[in-house]
């Protein structure tokens, strides 16, 4: 298991000397924050993040996230020339020994909440979704609000210059339904796993954020069904997924831990962070402990470990606190205390039921 942080690259308001004072943190999760979908990486480019993280004493974990084409998604007729494009980079990633590659296969929108900074009762504020606004809003005005309470920072998938694309987005997705986006899935990664077996690439899809359809888009991959239908079609160890438990279990059907033997073995990165459940497609994110939120956080950690997990993880969106500004979800504090968390509760499994 290798404890890791998400970065942001060199403009990360939290510089990879405090990542790498958060005990048990070995590596981080990154990208190539200035490059677009469907761009083709430049190994020297990939070499330069790598090299950055590894003067500090860490370790390129895995790269999260390399974005998918809308045109993929769609399956419009240039997709081929985009896979093409992912295969490239994938190619670049394999010979400077990245292996490790996140992704999602969302329309439009990476995630989607409705409040980047809800005021809890302990003073502190996380990210919250709540259906009643989303059902109230369209697409751009949630775009709008959520780039003005993000100030200068830039929330990956909600870059300003995306705006322009929404509207026609929204329509090229209208001919697609969840079947089609599956098969278009699948298209993709039969594309591209001879690539992924050459050099030993595993592949992580991210769950869906929420777990269901937002804005009449389709969505494929929000439950254990669905999960284990993907994995089938495409039956490649290099197939794998990112279990992100905030992700799935922002529907209170879905149980994380019914999820994860289902995956077993086919799990690569995980996410492990606790939610405050409200039932009814309302949520909000909460500290790690298991007490702070509706997850039994032990019980998730030892059905991973009774599973065999052995990829890498991070400690997922935390709380805003003791007045730390910063990304929303991705201050320094909340997610180093979230990291200690788990590494404590997996020690404890280490110590009593060594493997
Ligand atoms: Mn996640």
């Amino acid at each position: 298991m290798i404890m890791s942080l998400r970065y942001f690259g060199p403009t990360d308001p939290i510089p990879l000397k405090y990542i790498r004072q958060i005990p048990g943190v070995k590596g981080v999760v990154s990208t190539l924050y200035d490059t677009t979908p469907g761009e083709v990486w430049t190994r020297e480019a990939i070499r330069s993040l790598k090299e950055s993280i590894e003067d500090a004493d860490l370790s390129l974990a895995g790269i999260e996230s390399v974005n998918i084409h809308d045109a993929i998604k769609i399956g419009s007729p240039d997709r081929d020339q985009y896979i093409e494009n992912y295969i490239k980079t994938l190619e670049a990633l394999g010979e400077e020994k990245v292996n490790l590659v996140c992704y999602n296969f969302m329309p439009v929108f990476d995630w989607t909440r409705t409040n980047l900074a809800k005021l809890r009762e302990d003073g502190s504020t996380v990210l919250s979704y709540n259906q009643s606004v989303i059902d109230t809003v369209d697409p751009e005005e949630l775009f709008d609000t959520i780039n003005e309470n993000a100030g200068d920072l830039v929330l990956p998938g909600w870059e300003p210059e995306r705006i322009d694309q929404i509207k026609h987005l929204f329509n090229e997705y209208r001919a697609v339904d969840n079947e089609k986006l599956f098969r278009n899935l699948v298209y993709f990664l039969k594309a591209i796993m001879p690539t992924c077996e050459k050099y030993g690439i595993k592949m992580a899809i991210h769950p869906d954020d929420p777990s269901w359809s937002v804005f009449g888009l389709p969505r494929i991959i929000s439950e254990k069904t669905m999960l284990v239908r993907m994995l089938e079609a495409v039956d490649n160890p290099c197939n794998g997924v990112t279990l992100c438990t905030g992700s799935l279990s922002s529907n209170d059907k879905n149980d994380v831990c019914q999820i994860i033997p289902a995956l077993k073995g086919r799990i690569y990165f995980a996410h492990v962070r606790n939610i405050r459940q409200y039932g009814d497609h309302n949520f909000d994110e909460a500290a790690h402990l298991s007490a702070d939120g509706s997850l039994d956080m032990f019980k998730i950690m030892k059905t991973l470990y009774d599973n065999g997990f052995d990829g890498v993880i991070r400690p997922d969106h935390g709380r805003a606190v003791w007045g730390e500004g910063g990304m929303p979800g991705y201050g320094l504090y909340d997610r180093a205390m979230g990291a200690c968390y788990l590494n404590g509760i997996w020690e404890s499994l280490e110590k009593t039921y060594p493997r």
